[in-house]
């Protein structure tokens, strides 16, 4: 009876002995550590924390809710209600504590066996060193629901980091597409995590207000929703006839500003409101007619509009009253100490025309109407200065003299911070060539439709606020940078994420990190724990880092073409096939340029741990006849589009949809003339031009290609013509222009492609070329 009592007790000790017993702690080596932005100095040590239910999390007074940073991640995927308390207990536990020889935003973390603990000397410190140990974490803390199996340990690190800018931002167009508040709020989480700090909304723009203003209800009822013509493209929807029912757009209440807000203040964010003026406001023009010049009438625009005509009246004095008012309300729903008036791209026809703004730029002894936006700026700027806060505007606030006190944010290119900070303003960043998340971000022929322009993730990681050109003393005036996602093109919070992820890393990175610590290479190592945890938390990032590009080059002796296959990541596997069969994690790896001489199909793809990770890249190369031989040009193409030079038309290397991709070339206004000799007399049945039309960017269509034929290149024969006419194209798109030839034998051929010449539009008519196949 006794030894079965021992007996069963000590099989009890033992299960309990087990049920405790440890597993070993994983062991770390430097390259899992992944963080994003980098920190700034970092030393690894050997060893790990164990997180596990007991683990304490020990706050100073005040400071308890920073915690939920971690706390929550936690909840959500452990399953674990850690406890919040005041004292460290002797192991075990997350401490933060203040320590105010820190810098601002500064925090440093040092994680032992035992314990982990975090110094800081502001709210903003303490968060990040929070979200440090997020990072550290395995991705699976990510998690919305209980994951198992998971040992939630991290390495044992000493960290000192802080932010090389002050102002490290973000900016949503809510007005183009509206977007719900909870997409706001989930935006905030994810610059959050990135140690970003400023968000700014674009709450107002010509095709709709966002913001409730109680004393212009009309703003958001009527400015706030526009005919919907979502089914047709951006710049192809027609201004709605009056009266017609609105049914598109939104906007954010009085007490959904404040949740945002108050929810953006507790994750360390400050969310910059800008209210668009002068221009920019056809929306409040629609609701207040009163507003403009000539106070007609007018519908929210359902798309693109330009030139922006249609802007506030700057000569009567209740478009101020009305601004102000607007203000008013504006700054006790933000405590932000920077509000953005906007101020970009006003066309100033009316202004020069209205007999109340004539009268205002006498009154004032301005010169121009330039000047009369600068007065409005200024005004508004001692407005609002009147108040405590500092006016932002875009750099076209620059022009007509620049309001004292005014910050600029810079974003036709770096032009206008150079300028502001020389005169001793304050500048924040934010270039198109680096911070434009509107633009693509691959393959224009394989991504979804976006406003133009290129910008690679590689690209944006480029970006330094503190351009070239800027006296150590201009760089002090630089707060720091930001990527704007205009959304004309982005209709979805999908989509949206897509623009925005995983350009923001890179971009926080640059915000972020010491110049000392960038590094491509190494970002790109790291950032994919970063892919692994928008997967876990389902946000829809764009994986386009994964394409396949090619370089390709033609050996003019030889005509032997060869290919590089490129992907952004440095070291990628790429496999390839040139047989047109598909691709499998057994076809060949890529390793040197690949050499060809006959028409190939070459499919490629980057893998990643033996899965195939960005999209195919397919191409047909059509060799040819003239591939390599020499051509004169009897009228040359454009400085501004070289493609490829000399041997530009007969490279094989087409041109994308992307017509800064360095193969088309560019002829304004005249016509192509081009002589290729082929050496020696040649049989031939047709003769291909590849052309490309965007209309938006002034590029179309040639309207002829005529082909003449020549055994001495001295006189010709006209062999064959093809005409198309001018055709409205919203898109942008890609044409053969194929010139049949029966069977011809000649030395020299000539193309001429004609120019259209004046488009209907009106502005210059460019023409792109991009090859002259001969088959
Ligand atoms: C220019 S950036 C604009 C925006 C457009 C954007 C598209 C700026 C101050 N104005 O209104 O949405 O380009 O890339």
């Amino acid at each position: 009876m006794k030894k079965t009592v021992i007996q069963s007790f000590s099989v009890i000790l033992l299960v309990v002995l087990m049920g405790c017993k440890e597993e070993s702690k994983t062991i770390f080596t430097e390259g899992d550590i992944n963080i994003v932005p980098k920190p700034l100095e970092m030393t690894f040590n050997q060893g790990a924390f164990r997180f596990n239910k007991e683990t304490k999390l020990v706050a100073p007074k005040d400071h308890e809710e920073t915690l939920d940073v971690l706390k929550d991640r936690f909840t959500a995927a452990a399953g674990w209600d850690l406890e919040v308390v005041p004292t460290a207990p002797s192991s075990n536990f997350v401490l933060l504590s203040t320590d105010s020889s820190l810098a601002e935003e500064g925090y440093s973390l040092k994680v032992t066996d035992n314990q982990v603990v975090i110094r800081a000397n502001d709210y903003n410190g303490f968060l990040y060193g929070l979200e440090t140990i997020r990072q550290l974490l395995p991705v699976a803390i990510e998690n919305k629901s209980v994951v198992t199996n998971i040992n939630w340990d991290i390495p044992t690190v000493e960290i000192k980091d802080s932010p090389r800018f002050k102002w490290r931002g973000f900016m949503l167009d809510v007005s183009r597409h509206f977007f719900e508040k909870e997409y706001v709020l989930s935006t905030i989480d994810q610059l959050a995590l990135l140690k970003m700090n400023t968000l700014h909304l674009h709450l107002v723009d010509d095709q709709g207000w966002r913001i409730e203003i109680k004393k212009y209800p009309k703003l958001t009822e009527v400015g706030g929703f526009r005919v919907d013509q979502e089914d047709k493209p951006w710049n192809a929807r027609p201004t709605p006839d009056l009266g017609t029912e609105t049914t598109y757009g939104g906007f954010y209440t009085q007490e959904d500003i404040k949740e945002i807000v108050a929810y953006a203040s507790r994750k360390g964010i400050t969310v910059v409101p800008e209210i668009e003026m002068p221009a920019h406001v056809m929306s409040a023009i629609a609701a207040y007619p009163e507003l403009s010049c000539f106070q007609n009438p007018i519908m929210v625009p359902s798309g693109g509009v330009w030139p922006i005509t249609e802007i506030y009246c700057a000569g009567k004095d209740s478009t101020f009253e009305f601004l102000e008012n607007v203000l008013r309300e504006v700054m006790e729903l933000f405590p932000s100490p920077y509000i953005h008036v906007g101020g970009d791209e006003a066309t100033k026809t009316n202004w020069k025309i209205c007999p109340d703004c004539k009268k205002r730029v006498a009154a004032e002894g301005l010169d121009n109407v330039e000047e009369l936006q600068s007065y409005f700026i200024q005004r508004m700027e001692r407005f609002l200065s009147s108040k405590g806060r500092t006016l932002l505007g875009w750099d076209e606030i620059l022009e007509g003299g620049l309001a004292p006190g005014a910050t600029v944010m810079s974003w036709r290119g770096v032009k206008g911070g150079l300028e502001a900070s020389e005169a001793g303003h304050d500048v924040v960043m934010t270039p198109n060539s680096h911070c434009y998340f509107d633009y693509y971000q691959g393959d224009q022929d394989v991504e979804p439709l976006a406003w133009g322009g290129n910008l690679s993730l590689s690209k944006v990681y480029q970006f330094d606020p503190v351009v070239e050109g800027m006296s150590e003393q201009q760089g002090k005036h630089v707060l720091g940078g930001q990527a704007n996602l205009w959304t004309e093109y982005v209709p979805t919070n999908d989509q949206a994420e897509y623009m925005t992820y995983p350009r923001l890393a890179a971009l926080a990175e640059a915000v972020w990190s010491s110049k000392d610590n960038k590094n491509w290479n190494d970002f790109s190592n790291r950032v994919g724990s970063l892919f692994q945890r928008y997967g876990i938390m389902g946000v829809n990032y764009a994986k386009s880092v994964y394409q396949v590009t090619t370089e390709t080059t033609v050996n003019p002796e030889s005509a032997v073409i060869s290919i590089a296959l490129i992907s952004e990541f440095p070291g990628s596997e790429i496999r390839y096939t040139l047989d047109g069969s598909n691709i499998t994690t057994t076809s060949e790896k890529y390793t040197d340029p690949i050499e060809i001489t006959k028409t190939t199909t070459l499919k490629a793809q980057v893998f990643k741990e033996d899965r195939p990770a960005g999209a195919l890249f397919e191409k047909t190369i059509t060799y040819h006849k003239a591939v390599g031989k020499p051509v004169t040009y009897l009228n040359k193409y454009h400085d501004s589009y070289q493609g490829a030079k000399e041997l530009g038309m007969v490279n094989v290397v087409r041109g994308s949809k992307n017509f800064h991709d360095g193969q088309w070339q560019g002829w304004l206004g005249d016509d192509m003339e081009l002589v290729i000799d082929m050496e020696s007399p040649t049989e031939m049945e047709q003769v291909t031009v590849g052309a490309l039309e965007n209309q938006g960017s002034g590029i179309y269509f040639p309207i002829q290609v005529e082909i003449f034929l020549s055994d001495d290149g001295k006189s010709y024969r006209s062999a064959g013509i093809v005409k198309r006419e001018y055709t409205a194209n919203n898109g942008s798109e890609l044409k053969d222009f194929i010139i049949g030839l029966g069977k011809q034998t000649a030395r020299y051929i000539k193309v001429k492609a004609t120019n259209l010449g004046s488009p209907p539009s009106g502005g210059g008519s460019w023409m792109f070329i991009d090859e002259v196949v001969v088959e």
